[in-house]
């Protein structure tokens, strides 16, 4: 009896299985999923938009509701979906049929479980973006604007060390205990889906199986470029801040970059100018001079796409959103993003935005996502995302490579004087090779650190001493005060406690020299790569528009040769654009050793670790105590 009802089971699930194969049928379950999705979606993204501009307990509850509901109904549309046979069905039915399957952290079967994850995300969002940081005991700031701008525009060594470490102490150093406890619950809900672990799944948006070892050629291919920026930085930098303040080791100390995570140095133009004299092609200065808003940033922005034929922003994007930082006392997630409400109407940015050049790029990166989110918006729900997420962050950065070559800012009034000569060249280069250059090994170590975290390669208790040492490794900075395990020095970085995947960014930093190449090719660009702008180009325009129009309907290697014509990601456009620079930059580096050491300096070498310890009065007091006790 009893192996006769086992029969009946095994025999209706497996009937229950992937039976259905009517297509007609396939499609009506996907018209009805695609309406309900985007109204679930939008219900969950309002909830998150409400809690990011808003953070407190009441709407932190509201949005885990909001997450654990629409987890609940990703699970049972997957459940449904897997009834189809729709393995066999023909792309792009397929593809959609996979990603309504492949839900991620919605897999969790053990509800309390899912719902301690959303908690501990909410709490690790809060604690970044309402953290302060102290620069003396008396001087706690929040990060925008005071400690970037500490960190952009003082030259004093010691304040800058109090904004560095004080934002790590109000930060990251709060975070170990809750970000530990999120890799176990991450992991385990990804499990869940079939995954190894969390990184896996990462990378597996990527669709390739070579998509580690890829990176990591890349990345080796564009070392050389790095190292001749580094080797140029550090002899700049110990001219104006003195060998004493550098370990002998090579590195370069990360507090002296210009920015909080040393990951782009382009505030440092000014000072490390290589031809002074020309105009300069930062544009603080002048969005200064003439008052710009954060709206009319947007606006420039705006009628840059606009100028190719491509899409404006809607009336309700200039509504919605949240372009400044509010001063009604509301504490925000000040860190820049752009949003899709998944209506096909709504889609916001929320920018805590200041007058200057980085923030200027930043406003062309998240109108760039808003771009695409326009172009794909007809698209199945599901394929309203980048070809994959390098792709989102790519093109996201197109519009400001041209944006800032010094010949269009003059003629949009915003570089008074334009001086076109090589030199000039050599300076906007550099300012461009400080944005993108120096970024590559920040881009590249974030995930290889936490692909080893989720892995369980790393473990908790060597988290900060495994981050040290790839940012020594590969990125040649070094702490400017010791790190224990204490610290936790990850968590002082958005993307770490707001579990957004990094790789994309490095992917991104490679990818669109390839789509500016392509776009300016089309635009009829002739001469060096870096001198090209497609503002006004509509033959640009269309092209651009065509392959964002793809989403994620096809895998990458298609959108990619939709644009540029070949299928893979190539560092050559990049090399190409930066090649006077990387000449200029040899010369200059002649007889510089232009490496550094592998591991970090051993602490007490820099003249910081020797004054982080004792004061150096106590310390002699101890010596002559303890030398007369002896
Ligand atoms: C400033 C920028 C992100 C971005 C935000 C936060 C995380 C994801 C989004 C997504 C977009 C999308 C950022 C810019 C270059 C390097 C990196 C950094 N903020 N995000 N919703 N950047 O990518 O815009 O807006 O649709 O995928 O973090 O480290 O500063
Ligand atoms: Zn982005």
């Amino acid at each position: 009896m009893r192996l006769w009802v086992l029969v009946v089971v095994c025999f209706s699930a497996l009937a229950r299985g992937q039976n259905i194969t009517n297509v007609t049928q396939a499609q009506a379950f996907l018209d009805d999923y695609n309406v309900k999705v985007s109204q679930s979606l939008n219900a969950r993204v309002k909830a998150s938009w409400a809690y990011n501009t808003n953070l407190t307990d009441e709407n932190a509850d509201k949005m885990i509701d909001e997450n654990l509901r629409h987890a609940a109904f990703a699970k049972d549309a997957a459940k449904n979906a897997s009834l189809y046979a729709w393995k066999g069905f023909e792309d792009p039915m397929r593809r959609e049929f996979f990603k309504i399957t492949d839900i991620g952290t919605a897999a969790m079967a053990d509800e309390t479980k899912l719902e301690r994850l959303n908690t501990v995300l909410s709490e690790l969002q809060k604690l970044y973006s309402t953290g302060k940081g102290c620069v003396t005991p008396d001087r706690c700031l929040p990060l925008d604007p005071d400690l970037t701008n500490i960190l952009a525009n003082s030259r004093d060594i010691k304040e800058l060390e109090g904004a560095w470490k004080g934002w790590r102490d109000g930060t990251g150093k709060k975070m170990k205990a809750l970000f530990t406890e999120y890799v176990n619950l991450h992991n385990e809900a990804i499990r869940e889906s079939g995954y190894s672990d969390t990184g896996e799944y990462w990378r597996s948006w990527y669709e390739s199986e070579n998509f580690r070892t890829d990176v990591a050629e890349l990345f080796t291919q564009l070392k050389p470029l790095y190292q001749q920026m580094h080797a140029y930085t550090r002899t700049k930098l110990i001219e104006i801040y003195g060998k004493e303040n550098f370990p002998s080791t090579g590195h370069i100390p990360a507090h002296l970059l210009g920015n909080m995570w040393a990951q782009q140095w382009n505030n440092l133009y000014s000072d490390l100018v290589p031809v002074e004299g020309k105009p300069s092609v930062d544009i603080t200065d002048e969005l200064k001079r003439q008052n710009f808003t954060a709206v009319k940033m947007f606006e420039v922005s705006d009628a840059f796409f606009t100028s190719m034929g491509m899409k404006e922003m809607p009336p309700s994007f200039w509504e919605n959103s949240m372009l400044e930082k509010p001063s009604d006392g509301r504490e925000v997630v000040c860190h820049a993003s752009a949003w899709d409400f998944y209506d096909g109407d709504d889609f916001r940015i929320k920018q805590c935005t200041e007058p200057t050049h980085s923030q200027m790029v930043t406003v062309h990166h998240e109108m760039g996502h808003v771009e695409y989110y326009l172009q794909y918006k007809h698209q199945p729900v599901l394929f309203r995302r980048g070809a994959n997420p390098g792709f989102h962050e790519g093109i996201a950065d197109v519009a400001s490579l041209s944006f800032q070559t010094p010949k269009h800012l003059h003629e949009i009034g915003l570089l008074p004087v334009l001086v076109e000569d090589e030199e000039s060249d050599i300076n906007f280069l550099f300012n461009m090779a400080m944005q993108k250059i120096a970024f590559l090994p920040f881009g590249y170590l974030i995930d290889q650190w936490r692909w080893d975290v989720f892995s369980g390669a790393t473990k908790p208790e060597e988290y900060n001493a495994k981050w040290w040492d790839l940012r020594c490794r590969l990125q040649g900075v070094s702490p400017p005060v010791k790190r224990t395990e204490e610290d936790f020095d990850p968590g002082a970085k958005y993307h770490i406690p707001g579990n957004v995947a990094y790789i994309r960014y490095f992917v991104s930093f490679v990818i669109q020299f390839q789509f500016h190449k392509a776009l300016c090719d089309v635009a009829g660009h002739s001469g060096p790569l870096h001198k090209c702008s497609i503002y006004n180009s509509t033959e640009a325009g269309t092209k651009f528009s065509n392959m964002l129009q793809l989403g994620s309907s096809k895998p990458w290697p298609e959108a990619m040769q939709n644009i540029t014509g070949q299928s893979k990601m190539d560092a050559q456009p990049l090399m190409d654009y930066f090649k006077p620079l990387l000449q200029w930059l040899t010369e200059q580096n002649a007889g510089v050793d232009v490496k550094w050491s592998e591991s970090c300096p051993v602490f007490a070498e820099t003249k910081s670790a020797a004054t982080s310890g004792l004061p150096s009065g106590l310390m002699c007091l101890f010596l002559v105590v303890v030398t007369g006790w002896l």
